[in-house]
């Protein structure tokens, strides 16, 4: 018997079970890795105070981390939901002392459900602080125009220099998520050097919860297996783009992907890949 890799997420708890922590832990079990959390806040939304966002405190972030590491160790992390300046602060410090080899930061701002992710002031910090941490950062069109100040990105050369204006400000590779294109779902992916872009089909559907968390999640799996992060991302691609084929909902709201399906429904999407 040969150990899983051992890979950890930093994110909050979606408790639909579509996104974050949920989705992360399904994406872990189903690339076979072996998957631990901190959960950094609990988005749930209580009927009768409104309130979504349950943050998570300090002590109890660190608390989670320590158990994973000292009971376990970790070969690959991966952040999400964050939420606030000093969650972004600590996440840093301690993946700074940490010497993890892979780090993939996925800068969560808004959910699919119009929940507020991150808070306003925070951002700096993890411009400043985290981004430059990361082996790799996977921002989408509305997060990589939120950290370059509103940038308006609607075309794959617009994305081409978000990932070149992302990558100064210090992480390994940039991949600019092309999800909200027209026409097919194109990523761009930058090294500090060159483009590659990977490209899927645009599926025609809404139920898409969940997809930026286990498209990330995906990646960390892979690079804690050993692939290289061309080799991550282009797997992790085929999966995520799976995932959404087989999509549904139990409601009238948008649903999550279907993190099984590439194990019950056969082959991974193939994707296009142009260095
Ligand atoms: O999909 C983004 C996301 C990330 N993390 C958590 C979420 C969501 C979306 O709702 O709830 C915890």
């Amino acid at each position: 018997m040969i150990n899983p890799p051992r890979v950890l997420t930093f994110a909050g708890s979606a408790a639909g079970g579509s996104a974050g922590i949920q989705a992360d832990l399904k994406t872990f079990q189903e690339l076979d890795v072996y998957g631990m959390s901190v959960i950094t806040a609990i988005v749930a939304r209580h009927p009768e105070t409104n309130k979504n966002v349950h943050p998570q405190t300090l002590e109890a972030i660190e608390a989670q981390y320590t158990t994973a590491m000292n009971q376990v160790g970790i070969d690959a992390l991966k952040t999400g939901m964050l939420f606030s300046k000093e969650v972004i602060l600590k996440t840093s410090e301690i993946i700074k002392e940490s010497k993890i080899d892979h780090i993939v930061v996925d800068p969560v701002m808004v959910g699919k459900l119009d929940s507020k992710l991150l808070e306003d002031d925070a951002i700096e910090a993890m411009k400043r602080k985290l981004l430059p941490l990361a082996t790799i950062i996977t921002p989408n069109m509305p997060e990589a125009s939120f950290l370059l100040d509103e940038r308006k990105l609607t075309n794959v050369e617009d994305l081409k220099q978000a990932a070149v204006d992302l990558h100064h400000l210090g992480p390994k590779y940039v991949l600019v998520k092309g999800g909200r294109l027209e026409g097919p779902a194109i990523d761009v992916l930058y090294d500090g050097e060159s483009f590659t872009t990977f490209e899927a089909p645009r599926i025609d559907t809404v139920n898409t919860s969940g997809a930026g968390c286990t498209y990330s999640a995906a990646i960390t799996a892979q690079l804690a297996k050993g692939k290289n992060v061309m080799e991550a991302v282009e797997s992790a691609k085929g999966f995520v783009t799976t995932a959404i084929e087989y999509g549904f909902s139990y409601t009238d709201k948008v649903g999550p992907t279907y993190h099984a399906a590439l194990r019950t429904r056969g082959e991974a999407h193939k994707i296009t890949v142009r260095r």
